[in-house]
């Protein structure tokens, strides 16, 4: 074997050593979720030809040739048994694409597709996709919606940072042929738009988050509600906010729907996530809600603070102190698998049940948004477990 071929082997061993690694649960102490050890997804776990060209004659240093920079913020589906995430891989170059990896038991062994997504264009291309939410609708289609940036025509010459943030949706019935439909309309930017899985009044149901600029959510209010008449010419005409943001809370710079809710017998469980300022940046963490079955945009349960924050490892990476979520995949025996992403750089694992994670929301007491509040809710809590005869 030529010292080529010996490398070319090696890379491919430690690949398959990667990609099959056996993934291990976390103690935890809160009851709620039970972390993983290992990320699932990494930019190593994309296939070694997809980076390398594998071709003696015109790569022989075997150099990687086309670099990945991360694997990140990734929606979820189980189809067919298997679990499947559709990453947003981003390149050395930035530019993120979606690619699916395939999983047999939701917590290791995923591996790439051969061949990542060739998602349509919009009639004004894009420069950018990525963070797709997967919604299995009760129409048949599996719809993925997901933002589409582009440079902002508007900003002064000279300024190349400037951008747009827009909702696009394609739908596809196998997450290998994607229809793309036209843009959703809004009459401001939005990002983090999420479709619900059922028609409400006979319409398509859509989680939004109204931005006033490509950063700043501004005036938008917080996470939003609008339904639409034909998703195949989508546009928001009303719009209402369903949970709101408030100062010195962990969403008062911006929050976004995660993926789309998980219906339970007590009301549709929400996963979001919450954006707070600090010296170091910005911070984003996880959180839930509950809204009404009979009305979907109704919140009935708002557990205060955080539901997971980002821990050892997952504090650093591209853009650091950042969970991000946009998939979860509700098994048929109540195990929910949350897919959340840390630091922009790669995809975790979180799992729990729907009576766990319904137990929290109703249990767990609400943002009284003061000290003083908090201090009376503690209080309660002391009170009655003092008041208890415990062992
Ligand atoms: O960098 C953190 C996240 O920032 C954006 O989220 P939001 O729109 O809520 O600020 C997104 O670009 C997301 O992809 C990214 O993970």
């Amino acid at each position: 074997m030529s010292q080529f071929e010996e490398k070319v082997k090696a890379l491919f061993a430690d690949y398959e050593a990667l990609v099959t690694r056996k993934n291990e649960p976390v103690e935890e102490t809160n009851g709620v979720y039970v972390r993983y050890k290992y990320p699932v997804v990494t930019a190593a776990h994309t296939p070694v030809f997809w980076r390398y060209d594998l071709d003696e004659k015109t790569n022989p240093y075997l150099m990687e040739r086309i670099g990945m920079n991360a694997t990140l913020n990734s929606g979820a589906i189980k189809l067919n048994g298997k679990y499947l995430l559709v990453v947003r891989v981003e390149g050395a170059d930035r530019k993120s694409f979606f690619a699916v990896a395939e999983s047999p038991n939701g917590v290791d062994n995923f591996r790439f597709w051969d061949y990542p997504v060739t998602m349509p264009d919009d009639v004004v291309p894009a420069t950018n996709i990525y963070d797709m939410r997967l919604t299995a609708h009760e129409d048949g289609w599996i719809y993925g919606i997901f933002c589409a940036e582009r440079h902002d025509e508007s900003a002064p010459a000279g300024d190349l940072s400037s951008a747009t943030a827009t909702a696009a949706i394609a739908r596809t019935k196998d997450l290998k042929t994607w229809e793309r439909l036209p843009d959703l309309k809004s009459k401001s930017q939005q990002r983090n738009v999420v479709l619900h899985p059922e028609f409400v009044d006979g319409k398509y149901a859509f989680y939004t988050r109204p931005q006033d600029g490509f950063i700043d959510a501004g005036s938008g209010g917080g996470i939003g509600w609008a339904l639409v008449d034909d998703i195949t010419h989508a546009e928001v005409k009303e719009e209402k906010i369903i949970d709101f943001r408030y100062y010195h809370t962990i969403k008062e710079v911006k929050n976004g729907e995660g993926p789309h809710p998980i219906k339970t017998p007590k009301g549709w469980l929400h996963l979001a996530h919450g954006v707070r300022g600090c010296a170091s940046g910005l911070r984003y963490v996880l959180y839930m809600y509950m809204t009404s079955l009979e009305d979907p945009g109704r919140l009935i349960a708002s557990p205060g603070g955080y539901f997971m924050a980002p821990e050892g490892e997952e504090r650093v990476g591209d853009v650091s102190n950042v969970l991000f979520t946009n998939g979860w995949i509700a098994d048929e025996d109540g195990t929910v698998y949350i897919y959340y992403a840390s630091s922009d750089t790669r995809m975790h694992v979180a799992v729990s049940t729907v009576d766990r994670l319904v137990d929290y929301c109703m249990n767990t007491p609400q943002d009284g948004l003061t000290t003083t509040a908090s201090v009376e809710t503690l209080k309660r809590q002391i009170d009655k477990n003092l008041g208890l005869e415990i062992g």
